[in-house]
């Protein structure tokens, strides 16, 4: 096992159902993480549900309900929710666990003993949609702009982590790590968080428990519970077995969390300060997405436009689904859901284009060449074309996903599907199977060869993407367990695997043709 990938959603507040934003960020992550294991890589995948704060106990007292009934019972829609997705998560964290309350406690004992707390009054503005105070210059005519209600104002005494003390520190560290924050322009929004003007100070980390009593309670003042993202933020750490679990150096080491622009500031000023105050390494790299907006709208539960993961994967395949998040939305910047687009992408770049190669192929072999895999003659430069198209496509794969470019992953994987079918066009061995000219076979069991070896490669490539389809066509290539046993890209690269002789299946339409009601 070579290298390893610690991927992390964020841990999603349960006040209300799963929606397109929260899958978006979870089939990121779930695609990485299935691409890092055919890497070869440890990996590990954390996704989970940040269950205190007053968000939840507002709701609790709107429905009459304890805070922990109410945790329960979304805590259980989102884990449930993301099993019968398929997602491929190695934990599911609770900020309830008990082990996450100790690790909690641990942390605010460190930082308190370090002299990094102190005890002050504090007036400001506060968004319960956020969890957090507002600075005038994150306002929007006087309202937080992402849930669009008006901010409390709140005078109080609480606990304060000298976080402004990390600030010159942290601002070194962006300069020197170009990679820490990415795509670029979240870094740049970032390094103006933290200038001296933007109003930035120590973060509040404290609610006393005569407003609040749903959280960890502080070691060290029983009267007050921890603030809501310090303890949700470290779900991270406790995720992987801190501070001493036999994986935690290595998967630490090797940490990238996925969010969406939303939350900005706590992962990249809040969090790599508090890391720097318990003296740990920050993690390796923060990747930021845009919204998906519905009417250039944000979906979000608090706007009533969310769209129903379930209701997609009953519809449309979750396949299907996942395809055209990654393929429709440039990480970082945002774009607008519309089942208009989806259905266009599928029949456009899966039943038209990706299904109907498998089809025609698959039936071709089955036609002319006995259902078994032909045994290819000598490649031509057509032949050697669509080789290298597809150990170039394999590396261009690798390295957009590893940049997040997924879009462009997608557009490469479509660029080989294309070529292929140009090269099934160009030999059109249906022409010399009806013609029956001397040499046809020979001529159309290379043709066939070269298109079943290349949709094993596109299966492969696929595989991170489409979990459910990948398999689908391996099997009908009759090589059901190849993913049990594939290094990616190295195997998607090699030329010439499939064995002549294999016996392939046809199988029902891969994406069938959905037909849009005028
Ligand atoms: O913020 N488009 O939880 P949350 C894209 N508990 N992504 C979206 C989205 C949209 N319209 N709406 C939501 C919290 N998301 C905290 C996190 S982490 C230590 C604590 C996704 O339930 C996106 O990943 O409000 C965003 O950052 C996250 O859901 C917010 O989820």
């Amino acid at each position: 096992m070579t290298g390893a990938f610690y991927a992390t959603t964020p841990i999603f507040y349960v006040n209300a159902e799963p929606h397109i934003g929260h899958t978006y960020t979870t089939v990121v992550v779930d695609t990485l993480a299935r691409y890092h294991r055919l890497a070869g890589e440890k990996t590990f995948f954390l996704t989970g549900s940040d269950e205190h704060g007053e968000k939840i106990a507002e709701v609790a007292l709107e429905l009459g309900e304890t805070p922990q009934a109410v945790a329960d019972r979304y805590s259980e829609a989102f884990s449930r929710t993301w099993q019968t997705l398929g997602f491929s998560f190695d934990r599911f964290i609770r900020t309830t666990d008990p082990d996450h309350k100790q690790v909690v406690q641990n942390i605010l004992q460190k930082i308190y003993d370090a002299g990094e707390i102190d005890f002050r009054e504090y007036e400001g503005l506060y968004c319960i949609g956020c969890e957090r105070f507002f600075t005038e210059r994150d306002m929007v005519g006087g309202k937080c702009p992402d849930h669009d209600r008006p901010l409390e104002s709140r005078k109080e005494s609480n606990y304060f982590f000298k976080m402004t003390h990390h600030f010159e520190w942290l601002i070194d560290y962006i300069n020197s790590h170009p990679d820490f924050i990415r795509p670029d322009r979240y870094r740049n929004e970032v390094l103006g968080m933290l200038r001296e003007d933007s109003g930035l100070g120590d973060l509040s980390i404290s609610r006393p428990k005569s407003r609040l009593e749903w959280g960890i309670e502080l070691p060290f003042d029983t009267d007050y519970i921890c603030y809501v993202w310090f303890d949700a933020l470290i779900n991270y750490l406790t995720g992987i077995g801190y501070p001493d679990g036999p994986d935690f150096a290595t998967l630490w080491g090797a940490s990238q969390h996925f969010i969406g622009k939303d939350i900005l500031k706590p992962h990249a000023v809040f969090w790599p300060c508090m890391l720097h105050a318990i003296g740990l390494e920050p993690y390796q790299r923060l990747n930021v997405h845009g919204f998906w907006n519905v009417d250039d709208r944000k979906v979000s539960k608090s706007l009533g436009n969310k769209i129903d993961p379930l209701v997609m994967r009953d519809k449309y395949g979750f396949d299907s689904f996942r395809y055209f998040l990654l393929r429709d939305m440039a990480f970082g910047t945002d774009s607008d859901f519309s089942e208009e687009a989806l259905v266009t992408r599928i029949n456009a770049d899966l039943a038209n284009n990706l299904g109907n190669l498998v089809s025609r192929t698959l039936n071709m072999t089955g036609r002319f060449c006995g259902g078994n895999v032909p045994e290819p003659g000598q490649p031509g430069a057509q032949e050697q074309a669509v080789a290298d198209a597809a150990a170039t496509a394999a590396g261009q794969v690798d390295a957009h996903l590893r940049s997040c470019e997924f879009h462009r992953a997608l557009e490469v994987i479509q660029g080989l599907v294309d070529t292929v079918n140009r090269y099934l066009e160009a030999r059109a061995p249906w022409k010399l199977a009806k013609q029956k000219a001397a040499g046809w076979q020979a001529h159309v069991n290379t043709t066939l060869y070269t298109s079943c070896e290349a949709l094993r490669v596109l299966s492969l490539l696929v595989a991170p993407f489409m979990p459910e389809t990948a398999p689908k066509i391996l099997e009908r290539l009759g090589i059901p367990d190849a993913l049990a046993t594939t290094r990616l890209p190295d195997d998607a690269a090699t030329w010439g695997s499939l064995a002549p002789g294999t016996p392939t299946s046809k199988g029902a339409p891969l994406f069938p043709r959905i037909e849009v009601e005028s």
